[in-house]
């Protein structure tokens, strides 16, 4: 098991764009493993191959309080979605900064598990946003760019005066 190093905002490097798993094997099984290891560390509810420079349709999703419910999504794809609500969101690229997005209430979702076999999954609250979330991520897209330009700049100031302080 090992943890991955998480990419922070702004890189460009969350910008790639995912491409899909062809096959299931012992390299996208060792992948959600360290993701998943990656992301009960931080903590978090949800971690995209992106965030740790894999350039693969591959998330993870635990968002229950005893990290038992583990969710491997491989190539994901939304097939429905219905309603709109507003959620505060984080995300593990930008320590310390949430924002409110507005995001689809429920969504059901088909993918594949990591016994190769395809699902579906319908969901709503934290998970429909946290899998919506997810999947941006895989398209290059990051919460914050939903904001204004304004807000954005502000929170990369935020975000470099943090890294600074850090080095
Ligand atoms: O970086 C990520 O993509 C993970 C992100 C997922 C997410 C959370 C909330 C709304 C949308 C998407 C996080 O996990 S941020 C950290 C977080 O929310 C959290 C951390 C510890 C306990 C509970 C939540
Ligand atoms: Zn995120």
């Amino acid at each position: 098991m090992a943890l991955l190093p998480i990419i922070h905002y702004p890189d460009a490097r969350l910008h790639k764009i995912a491409t899909p798993v062809a096959a299931i094997d012992d390299g996208i099984r060792n992948l959600a493993r360290d993701m998943a290891q990656t992301m009960y560390s931080a903590p978090g509810v949800g971690l995209a191959a992106t965030q740790v420079d894999v350039n693969k349709q591959v998330i993870v999703i635990d968002i229950s309080e005893t990290h038992d419910q583990l969710l491997v999504l491989v190539n994901p794809q939304i097939l429905d979605s219905r309603g709109r609500s507003d959620c505060e969101e984080g995300c593990l690229s930008l320590p310390g900064i949430f924002e409110k997005v507005t995001r689809a209430e429920w969504v059901r979702v088909q993918a594949m598990g990591l016994d190769g076999k395809s699902f579906q999954l319908e969901a709503d609250g934290l998970l429909s946003v946290c899998i919506q979330h997810e999947m941006d991520h895989l398209k290059g897209k990051v919460f914050v760019e939903y904001l204004s330009e304004l807000k954005q700049k502000r929170i990369v100031g935020k975000l470099k005066k943090q890294q600074r302080r850090t080095l």
